[in-house]
């Protein structure tokens, strides 16, 4: 049987059924899902691209980002999908690492990437979806809506989805067609996705959780998606009453939960609510129960893995915990030797499954840090599992900062400020923070005579890194505190400024 994961999706297909549902009520079926996707593999074609090479795109979540991603997956491409707040030195890293043969981008900023994009040697540059001719998408509605798609095996990639690294350099995780496809399998049952769910979906698509998490579960069942541009609390709010499952990171329920008309009656189609990408507060999930009468089902995953684990849709949903580790995936808590402990303790959550990434794009070195000798993966995150099986997270062993369900690693923030003039040292930590749940913060020690404010480093790592990973506040202290090893004790900075007020 073909394994490619389109492949596998178009067996589910409905042609009537309506496959997406736009903001201004455009609707597409699953049977023009199919040939609008065979045009962008057509033109994939068209371009020269052949299996196993990448396509990066930075575009905004739109009809035609879809068809880009699934006509990709037609051709045997590798889609590598980036956030839109990427700045041009995030980008001209990812697209010197990942070398495409084509580079999609927006209306938006497209000179500066077209720029980079040639100075690295890549073959085309395209907009998606610019006004006029010359973007993909028009050249895309000049192809055939026939396409086979291509042959694939479980191991082949189809997709590098860049997650930072505490070095501070970029890792690209390698998704395969089988990682893929097996994830989408499994929460497909486990989720109980039935025929006439409607998928409400406000999650950006540059990510697994928005692209593959929700989109691939969504397919699987044929369902129709109602496909919003960007989460907008209120909009969701109105639409909640045409959908029956909606995912989200932490900061959509709790800005869900600031809108008065949140209540029973709005939720009273709805079968299903989904959380992850950061921890929910029990705050959270109590409060949306009491307000609706949803219990909150979370789950943990990474981009490396997909999903791990979940609650269940049918049994106890835990607030606190993460639920059980998925069917076909083995999750342990290992000690630092990648032994497993007894329930109850307190270890490394480590993974290993068919939705387990083969590794990191062209760093073979970070493999063997990334993988026990047994296979596993090392999740970097702190965990425990308790008797009756449920898995909770605790911490982090990684240093890693979650900001409205985006990733932080400080290390790269603190690389930027410490090149600053005028900047002995620098460190990146994260607070509470009500939306967010995490602000990134730094405390900065001058050179000696150096004179700096928050806002005239503010000003000056403007434009430098993606927003979402600035720093919120800038502290200018005398010196970081240590322990005696020498290494900075970011907990004491946490207390120190992650006070309210
Ligand atoms: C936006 N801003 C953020 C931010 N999002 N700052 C910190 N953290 C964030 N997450 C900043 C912008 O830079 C901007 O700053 C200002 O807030 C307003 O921007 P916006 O675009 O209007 O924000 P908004 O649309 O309100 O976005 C908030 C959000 C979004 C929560 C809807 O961040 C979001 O969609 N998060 C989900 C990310 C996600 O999909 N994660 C899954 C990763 S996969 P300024 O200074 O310019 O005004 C994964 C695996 C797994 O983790 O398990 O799922
Ligand atoms: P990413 O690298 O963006 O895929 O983010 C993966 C990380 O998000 C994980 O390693 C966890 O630290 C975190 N994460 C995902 N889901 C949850 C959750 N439900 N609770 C707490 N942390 C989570």
């Amino acid at each position: 049987m073909n394994q490619n994961l389109y492949a596998l999706f178009a067996m589910h297909f409905q042609p009537a059924a309506i496959a997406f549902e736009l903001e201004d009520g455009t609707r597409l079926s699953y049977a023009e899902l199919e040939s609008e996707t065979a045009r962008y593999a057509n033109l994939l074609r068209a371009l020269g691209l052949a299996p196993g090479e990448r396509v990066v795109a930075q575009v905004e979540k739109s009809l035609s980002a879809v068809l880009l991603y699934l006509g990709c997956l037609r051709t045997g491409c590798v889609f590598v999908p980036l956030n839109t707040a990427y700045q041009a030195r995030e980008i001209s890293y990812f697209i010197g690492d990942a070398k495409p043969r084509l580079v999609v981008g927006r209306t938006e900023g497209a000179e500066a990437l077209g720029k980079l994009a040639l100075e690295a040697g890549v073959a085309h540059v395209l907009e998606l979806d610019a006004n006029g001719a010359g973007s993909l998408a028009s050249a895309a509605a000049a192809q055939s809506t026939h396409f086979a798609t291509v042959p694939s095996a479980k191991d082949d990639l189809a997709a590098i989805v860049y997650t930072s690294g505490t070095t501070g350099r970029s890792k690209g995780a390698m998704l395969s067609h089988g990682n893929l496809a097996s994830n989408a399998e499994v929460l497909h049952a486990y989720w109980a996705f039935q025929p006439g769910d409607v998928l409400l979906h406000a999650l950006p698509i540059y990510h697994v959780h928005g692209l593959m998490v929700a989109l691939h579960t969504a397919l699987f069942n044929a369902s129709r998606i109602v496909f919003l541009r960007k989460f907008d609390a209120a909009d969701v709010l109105r639409r909640l009453p045409d959908a029956t499952v909606f995912m989200g990171v932490p900061t959509m329920y709790v800005r869900l939960l600031g809108e008065a008309g949140l209540d029973r009656a709005t939720c009273a189609g709805m079968r299903l609510f989904v959380s992850g990408s950061a921890p929910l507060l029990n705050e959270t999930f109590d409060s949306f129960r009491e307000r609706t009468g949803h219990t909150i089902l979370e789950r943990y995953g990474m981009s490396e893995t997909n999903m791990n684990s979940s609650n269940p849709c049918a049994g106890e949903r835990r607030g606190g915990t993460v639920g059980f580790p998925l069917p076909g995936t083995a999750l342990r808590i290992a000690n630092d030797r990648d032994e497993a402990l007894a329930a109850g303790e307190i270890g490394e959550i480590q993974v290993r499954g068919p939705n387990v990434m083969s590794g990191y794009w062209g760093m073979p070195e970070k493999n063997t840090e990334a993988f026990a000798a047994d296979g596993y993966f090392r999740t970097g995150d702190l965990g425990r599992i308790d008797a009756e099986g449920y898995v909770s997270i605790v911490g982090r062993a990684k240093d890693l900062v979650i900001s409205g369900g985006l990733n932080v690693y400080p290390k790269e923030v603190e690389l930027l400020l410490d090149a600053l003039p005028g900047v002995e040292e620098s460190a990146v930590f994260g607070v509470p923070h009500a939306d967010f749940g995490e602000a990134v913060t730094a405390a900065i020690v001058p050179r000696p005579g150096a004179q700096l404010d928050e806002a005239g480093v503010l000003a000056q790592v403007k434009g430098e890194l993606a927003a979402f990973k600035l720093p919120k506040r800038v502290y200018i202290i005398d010196e970081l505190p240590r322990n005696a090893m020498g290494k900075v004790q970011k907990n004491l900075l946490r207390e120190r400024y992650g006070k309210p007020g």
